[in-house]
């Protein structure tokens, strides 16, 4: 073995602050009041990771004894990652709404300066932390309409369409803690280093393969997939298409950076517990969609885009089907192709 040791990495190292600066200073009327508030979610990011990692240690393993929104068993990670969220961004004034997964109503922050609208799951995947998988952090952020200020209620702000996200992004806590975020032009990704505590930028706009063998889904809810989905997968199985490799972690923040990266495609279809897919639009889909998108890849619930799709509740779930163009554009075809005959 050579005693020479190459290192690799970025030539320069730029953090996420400056990054976000820099796309600021290409919009010469911003007032960097976005940049503020995105601080707050790299601030609360670094916050969970440090939590996270130390998990074991913390004694902040296991549930925490209460029922969700869901009635699904909050860990105790859950519900110190949404108020690690709140904390970070409550004090950004410009933060006008903000809505969670383990929150049962939007909270109405600031007065007429909050301007955004903040959406996320605090700890995405979390029945996972305590086998030491990897978790994550999803969030969406809209602007408020100007003429609600004064309303009482902040539904009409939570419930806008997909395509109306400003920013989003996620954190994946894995074998390193990565954040990967979009405002609209492209997607970049940063990986947090934990001697300095800043994300340092590891790859600018990424692209999504437009095609990739690998599928990800959770196969024990085969008997009740859709027609359409079951025949996708038998497709992906054939000697005619390769076949395809399997994946799934069951942590849809790590489900999904994989097939960013490698390409291939996620899939949460409607299943007879969850009738309308498992996942939620507004702080799952829609962000991972934006993203998607903006990597050039594609992502609907079967028969509608997900950007395209109007909310009518801050819980409200999914079918989801996410990944590379072509990828999904099959499943599109087999959705189309058996919507006659849904049963096999
Ligand atoms: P959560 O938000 O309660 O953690 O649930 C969402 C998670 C996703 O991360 C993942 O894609 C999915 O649930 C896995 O579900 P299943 O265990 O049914 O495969
Ligand atoms: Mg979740």
């Amino acid at each position: 073995m050579s005693d020479q040791v190459h290192l690799s990495g970025p030539k320069t190292f730029v953090t996420i602050e400056e990054h976000i600066l820099g796309q600021q200073r290409s919009h010469p009327t911003a007032t960097g009041s976005f940049s503020w508030l995105l601080s707050g979610i790299t601030l609360a990011a670094r916050i969970i990771s440090a939590k996270v990692r130390r998990a074991g240690i913390l004694e902040v393993l296991g549930e925490a004894g209460d029922v969700n929104v869901h009635g699904e068993q909050q860990q105790k990670l859950d519900i110190l990652a949404n108020k690690t969220i709140e904390q970070c961004l409550g004090y950004r004034g410009n933060v006008g709404i903000l809505a969670s997964e383990e929150l049962d109503h939007p909270k109405v922050m600031g007065g007429s300066s909050g301007k955004y609208v903040v959406i996320f799951d605090p700890l995405d995947g979390s029945s996972n932390i305590d086998v030491n998988v990897s978790v994550g952090t999803i969030f969406a952020i809209f602007e408020r309409d100007t003429s609600n200020f004064n309303g009482e209620d902040p539904m009409t702000d939570v419930l806008q369409q997909g395509h109306r996200q400003v920013a989003a992004g996620y954190i994946v806590y894995g074998s390193s803690t990565v954040l990967t975020y979009t405002t609209g032009e492209g997607v970049h990704m940063f990986t947090l280093d934990p001697t300095v505590g800043g994300f340092i930028l590891a790859q600018e706009n990424v692209r999504m393969p437009e095609s990739g063998k690998m599928f990800s889904v959770n196969e024990g809810n085969w008997n009740s997939f859709p027609r359409g989905i079951q025949e996708y997968l038998k497709w992906c199985k054939s000697d005619a298409a390769g076949p395809y490799t399997a994946r799934y972690i069951g942590s849809l923040v790590a489900d999904f950076h994989r097939t960013l990266l490698r390409g291939g495609i996620f899939l949460y279809p409607p299943t007879a517990k969850s009738p309308t897919g498992k996942l939620r639009l507004l702080y799952e889909a829609d962000p991972i969609a934006f993203l998607a998108e903006q990597a050039g890849g594609k992502a609907t619930d079967g028969q509608i885009r997900i950007l395209d799709k109007q909310p009518t509740s801050l819980h409200e779930r999914t079918p989801f089907i996410v990944g590379s163009v072509r990828e999904v554009e099959r499943v599109e075809e087999f959705m189309r192709k058996y919507a006659e005959s849904p049963v096999a």
